[in-house]
């Protein structure tokens, strides 16, 4: 009795300091040490309380939120501080705050040897700055690039294999009906006012930029994955302003789990839209899921969003455009572009720059 109202104390504490802290936004994955915490959270209108498919999303979606202008922290257990590693980089690249309440699993007398590699690694997990171990990290470059050797030759392979008869009858009907990418993410931002933008990595961001550069951008330069995510949080952070992520088929594929997150959430005025071209244009033009039969606007649709398309030509982007700023329920669409590398036009790669620039537009204080 002692013990349980002792862990259930520590948890209120934690959200009452959270919320007199102006924390506006708790994610977490569930872990039983965070219970009482997070039933607060949920019961408490004030909150935005959202619950991740998998850590690594509320990485994302603090940055997002921070963007936004609102504060909030992440609950979740030691071994999905592993699932969080490379997201970190918008952290450490883009200086976005983030505060993580783990509860430490894999310390003494744990009964799960599972959860003894994170729990001891964790300290050096949460620093992708990686200042330690640079021995190590030399030698597992040694070994990354013979893999990556490796691996071309089976994809080369594989591609041989997988080019025959109906895949390759399938790949010449979409590039038929496919549009250009430039001219559609052109269209797509068309008279944009204050419309918010993220952009996912690579050809994304390039399309962005090709367009124009604008206060109200902002583009990663990795984290896979993560851009939805983003998107989420600055929809939230921002109720007044639409909020549209521009990203690519692979990306988006590689966060799908944020899919089902944001349905749940259902952000009026979020509006997600791929860039469709079936492959991993950036690393070489190899195909990914979608030209292989996985639609991603079914997968949205599945998870319930209220609006959905693929879209195939220009006059859908035209519509996809006024339902944007209509901010009436969270929208997907797919839109089935060329596979082809236009010239790239690079974003500025300075992303604290990019995100005061972004807080400054929004008449937020920048730190
Ligand atoms: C975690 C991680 N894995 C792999 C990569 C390498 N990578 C960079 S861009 C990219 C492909 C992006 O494909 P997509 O989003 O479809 O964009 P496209 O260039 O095809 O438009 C990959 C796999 C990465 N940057 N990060």
């Amino acid at each position: 009795m002692q013990t349980a109202e002792a862990g259930a104390g520590w948890q209120e504490d934690i959200f009452r300091i959270l919320k007199a802290q102006g924390a506006k936004h708790i994610v977490y994955v569930p872990d039983a040490g965070h219970s009482t915490a997070i039933a607060m959270a949920e019961a408490d209108s004030e909150i935005h309380s959202v619950v991740l498919t998998t850590e690594e999303e509320g990485v994302g979606y603090l940055a997002g939120a921070w963007l936004g202008g609102e504060r909030g922290a992440m609950q979740l257990q030691s071994s999905g501080v592993g699932n969080c590693l490379n997201t970190l980089s918008l952290q450490v690249c883009g200086r976005f705050p983030l505060l993580m309440v783990v509860t430490m699993r894999g310390d003494w007398a744990e009964f799960n040897p599972w959860q003894n590699p994170m729990g001891a690694g964790d300290g050096k997990s949460a620093r992708p700055d990686g200042r330690d171990d640079m021995a190590g990290r030399r030698a597992r470059g040694r070994r990354s690039l013979t893999q990556r050797r490796g691996d071309h030759g089976v994809q080369r392979r594989f591609r041989l294999r997988t080019d025959s008869g109906t895949a390759l009858d399938r790949r010449k009907a979409m590039v038929r009906s496919a549009l250009d990418r430039r001219e559609a993410v052109s269209r797509l931002l068309t008279g944009r006012q204050d419309l918010l933008v993220v952009t996912g990595l690579g050809s994304a961001s390039y399309d962005v930029m090709a367009v124009g550069d604008h206060d109200n951008n902002y583009y990663l330069w990795g984290a896979m994955g993560s851009a939805a995510m983003v998107g989420l949080g600055l929809a939230r952070a921002r109720p007044n302003h639409s909020v549209l992520v521009i990203t690519g088929d692979g990306e988006m594929l590689m966060g799908l789990g944020a899919l089902a997150t944001i349905a749940l959430q259902e952000p009026a005025n979020l509006t997600i839209a791929v860039l469709d071209n079936g492959h991993f244009g950036e690393t070489g033009m190899q195909r990914s899921h979608t030209s292989q039969g996985i639609d991603l606007d079914r997968v949205a649709a599945t998870c319930g969003f209220g609006w959905t398309r693929e879209i195939r030509d220009i006059e859908g982007v035209d519509e996809l455009r006024t339902r944007i700023v209509t901010r009436e329920g969270v929208k997907f669409a797919t839109i089935k572009i060329k596979a082809d590398n236009p010239l790239r036009v690079l974003p500025p790669r300075d992303s604290v720059a990019i995100k005061n620039r972004f807080s400054a537009s929004l008449g937020l204080a920048t730190i």
